[in-house]
């Protein structure tokens, strides 16, 4: 099953069909060939399937020739926002690439690939754009793409996996188009956002996409443990294209250092890894095609082995469903009157503080259920995932028995979720599993029915089997099913108990499925609830429960857990038990004098803590609050500055990511607010004692330091031009000349970009500024200062006011 030869295109393979078996090669980079052909820094390459059409034709005939049976459109930016100010519309763009694709395939068996890039923005929370904007945006691509004949979608190169979900899910609603698509990975095996190769590849094939993988990225040798992890969480053909060796700069040219021949000794490596569709990236060109082709031409696609563990995710963190994980069961208003208050006053921090104490304490997935008649739910269900995605990486469980609502959810939920429920009867069934295929998700099945919660072990678990068998005829497999066996209360129904028991024996050893089980219904009704919840939650767990719905904040209860998890051989060592137990005297008595439940709810949380978890709503109340006994410099000296000095160093050692130093950011901003109007309610002065121009350097887009030294000049009677953050060279110049400012202060955070900061000065003094420059920024030394050739550094905002006085007075 050759695709490649001069046949008849009626005789053309069914990718789908082809790539279940053989080897596919894709061509390599375009853009950096267009570069040797004469496009221009700054220009659009993909105006060139219009202007110079002969050329793209020409790449796109180079590639075939050596061997590439997939040619990628010249369409990568083609978006409707990074054309904005194009002349020829998205439209007109995407035809005239597929057209000149097919004009360089002839009657040639060679498939054409709709290539779509990043959109260019960051989607919410991390930016402004939205997931169903993102949506549009890339179904207008796909739609094209699809009228003027593209054969499949390449959806490449992306950094944000809520980004690939827009893209693919646009794909597989307005085509039924093959879908390949590889996310960009950087030296720590993430992408910039944080996502996993794990999580990538786990949601993206639950999407539906028909290959997943990386491209671009690094080199291939960097590449090669990063497709070992692709590869073994996934089931469907691992793709790989990546760039011809890490690109260094030299004379100011952009150069690729890896050889045809190093590539595909690598390349050829990730082959017997079971990469089955292989292309190259940026510095990569025909003569690498040819080698990769050489490689399909004289291997067979590897058989892997199949994927069976089961699993849900965040972009950033995987959790594999294996020995006991805790499900929080808190943020559920059944029977919580505070709770139910919250929802009705949309009081989100409420329901986030209990979405962190869970985590905090414990829990490894949260149920999420927001059911409360007065309340619209799906719009609540939204808010409130977005919230919690927003700041934490914790998976989630949606919890509700809506169609509407669960599809309303996983649709914005970034990651695989696991939903909570289904039961029993074929139509709840028909309705709700098609969903959670639709969006790869796994699904809780009750084993009840119409009849309601059977009373022996025997009838649940034959209801438990007819879910599971039923979700594979929806083609989900069993491993994304948990079964909930159901748990009523040993008071009012004693003799069943040992019945639920026995269902989840039998679930667990007979299906092979995963079990639940909301553990604290056992208890209503009856004294110390408490004792008998931990002696039922001991007992489930030894009969095969796997995922316990529970309170985590509960130090019985997660006492059991902790404990059976020695006793079951899973805390290998007992070195979790050990860390938590070891040396401290637990007073065990303590807890069953009370008969209530342990909840370790942190009240006590500061403007420290609220930055730090990027609890943006609590900011404002707490810093007014705060400015009652503190000044404005104290607040951001002793707590907001070491609040993100934290943030940082979470974020260096990859315990947060990108989205929650982004959350974090945000939440000082909103301190930040009231501090400001703070300051100029309590600022007299009103004659300007100087002018002075402020701005990040280009590059670098942290603003919030030299933001405050802004306010507090501001407040010291100096009158600010503020140019922003990322401000170009010519800009702070321009500015600096037209304004005739005594004094330039330049603020840079980054290492990488102090060499922006050099260049400014030096443009600066080129073009006859005579005024003086401070700089500042954590990066910073006085010695380094001195050495750009900045006249006065400033470590922090209250010794920016003395240079400013230096200067002025
Ligand atoms: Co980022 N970031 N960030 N970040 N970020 C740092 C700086 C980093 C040190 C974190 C880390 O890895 N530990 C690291 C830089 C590493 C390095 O080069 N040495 C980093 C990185 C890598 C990045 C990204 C590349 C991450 C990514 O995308 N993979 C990306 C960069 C994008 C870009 O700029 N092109 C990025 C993005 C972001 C956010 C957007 C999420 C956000 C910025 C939001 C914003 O500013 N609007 C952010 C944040 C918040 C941080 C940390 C956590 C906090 C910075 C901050 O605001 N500090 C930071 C880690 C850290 O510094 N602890 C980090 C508080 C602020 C008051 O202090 O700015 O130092 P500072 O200002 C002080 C003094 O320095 C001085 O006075 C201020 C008040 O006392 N000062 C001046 C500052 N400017 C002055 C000018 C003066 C005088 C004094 O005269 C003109």
């Amino acid at each position: 099953m050759k695709p490649v030869d001069s046949g008849e295109r009626g005789l053309f393979v069914d990718l789908r069909e082809y790539i279940k078996n053989n080897i596919l090669v894709i061509d390599g980079g375009m853009g950096t060939m267009l570069q040797v052909k004469g496009l221009k820094l700054g220009e659009t390459p993909e105006v060139f399937n219009i202007e110079e059409a002969e050329i793209i034709k020409d790449i796109h005939k180079d590639y075939i020739e050596n061997g590439a049976m997939v040619l990628t459109t010249n369409t990568f930016g083609a978006n409707e926002l990074k054309l904005e100010h194009c002349e020829y519309s998205v439209e007109k763009i995407i035809d005239a690439a597929i057209n000149i694709a097919k004009e360089a395939r002839e009657d040639k068996k060679i498939y054409i690939a709709l290539d779509i890039g990043p959109i260019g923005q960051l989607l919410e929370p991390m930016g402004t754009l939205s997931f169903e904007r993102a949506y549009e945006i890339f179904k207008r691509q796909i739609v094209q793409g699809v009228k003027s004949g593209a054969d499949l979608i390449i959806i490449e190169t992306m950094t944000d996996l809520y980004e690939a979900k827009a893209a693919v899910l646009a794909a597989k609603e307005n085509s039924n188009l093959p879908i390949l698509c590889t996310m960009s990975f950087e030296e720590n095996g993430r992408t910039f956002t944080g996502c996993t190769p794990e999580s990538m590849a786990v949601v993206l094939e639950g999407l539906g996409a028909d290959a997943v993988g990386v491209n671009c990225s690094l080199g291939p040798k960097e590449l090669l443990p990063i497709i070992k992890r692709i590869v073994a969480a996934t089931n469907i053909p691992v793709m790989a294209q990546p760039n011809a060796g890490l690109p260094e700069l030299r004379l100011g040219k952009t150069i690729f250092n890896v050889t045809p021949e190093e590539f595909a000794y690598w390349v050829e490596k990730f082959v017997c890894e079971g990469v089955s569709i292989i292309g190259g990236c940026c510095g990569t060109t025909p003569e690498f095609i040819k080698k990769l082709r050489a490689i399909a031409d004289n291997n067979k696609r590897l058989k892997r082995d199949k994927i069976t563990y089961s699993c849900i995710c965040t972009p950033s963190n995987m959790l594999k469903i294996e020995g006991v994980k805790i499900v929080g069961e808190r943020i559920n208003p059944t029977g919580k009157k505070l709770f139910q208050q919250a929802l009705k006053d949309n009081n989100l921090d409420y329901i986030l503080k209990q979405a962190i104490d869970q985590v905090e304490a414990g829990a490894d997935l949260l149920d999420i259920n927001v059911g409360l008649p007065q309340i619209d739910e799906k719009e609540m269900m939204i808010k409130v995932i977005k919230e919690i995605q927003g700041i934490m990486d914790v998976p989630l469980q949606i919890d509700s028995s809506d169609p509407e609502i669960l599809e309303a959810a996983l649709r914005i939920y970034n990651g695989k979720a696991c939903v909570n429920s289904v039961n029993g009867e074929d139509e709840v069934l028909d309705k709700i599993l098609p969903i959670i295929k639709k969006y790869g998700a796994s699904v809780v099945g009750l084993t009840l029915d119409k009849r309601g919660i059977p009373p022996t072990a025997k009838e649940r678990f034959e209801i438990a089997e007819k879910i599971v068998n039923k979700a594979k005829e929806y083609g989900i497999d069993k491993k994304d099913v948990f079964i909930d066996c159901l748990v009523l209360t040993a008071s009012a129904q004693q003799a069943e108990v040992q019945e639920t028991l026995k269902a989840v024996r039998r679930v667990h050893d007979e299906l092979g499925v995963k079990t639940l089980l909301g553990v604290s219904n056992i208890s209503f009704g009856l004294p110390c609830r408490d004792l008998i919840n931990e002696t039922f939650l001991a007992a489930a767990l030894a009969n095969g429960l796997d995922l316990p719905i529970m309170n985590p904040n509960s130090t019985g209860m997660m006492d059991v857990v902790n404990s059976y998890k020695v006793l079951a051989n899973i805390d290998k060592g007992s070195a979790n038990f050990i860390s938590i137990y070891g040396g401290a005297k637990v007073d065990r008595s303590v807890r069953f004098k009370s008969g209530k439940n342990d909840n370790n709810s942190t009240d006590e949380r500061d403007l420290k803590y609220i930055v730090i978890k990027g609890l943006r709503d609590e900011a404002a109340g707490e810093t007014k609050e705060l400015l009652k006994t503190n000044t404005e410099l104290e607040i951001v000296n002793k707590l907001l500055i070491p609040a993100l000095d934290e943030v940082g160093k979470k974020f260096e050692t990859g315990e947060i990511f990108l989205p929650q130093l982004i959350q974090s950011a945000e939440t000082v901003k909103k301190a930040f607010e009231v501090i400001k109007a703070s300051l100029i309610l309590n600022n007299s002065a009103s004659i300007s004692k100087g002018k002075i121009i402020l701005a990040t350097v280009q590059g670098d887009i942290h603003d919030i330091g030299k933001n405050i030294v802004k306010v507090i000049l501001e407040n010291y009677g100096y009158e600010i031009i503020d140019l922003g953050k990322d401000v170009p060279v010519g800009t702070v110049v321009d500015a600096a000349l037209k304004n005739n400012v005594g004094l330039v202060g330049l603020s840079a955070l980054m290492t990488t970009t102090l060499k922006s900061m050099a260049e400014t000065i030096r443009s600066l003094e080129e073009n006859g500024y005579k005024g003086k420059v401070f700089v500042g920024g954590a990066v910073l030394t006085p010695e380094y200062a001195k050495e750009i050739g900045a006249d006065y550094y400033a470590k922090d905002a209250k010794e920016a006011v003395e240079v400013a006085r230096q200067i002025f007075n």
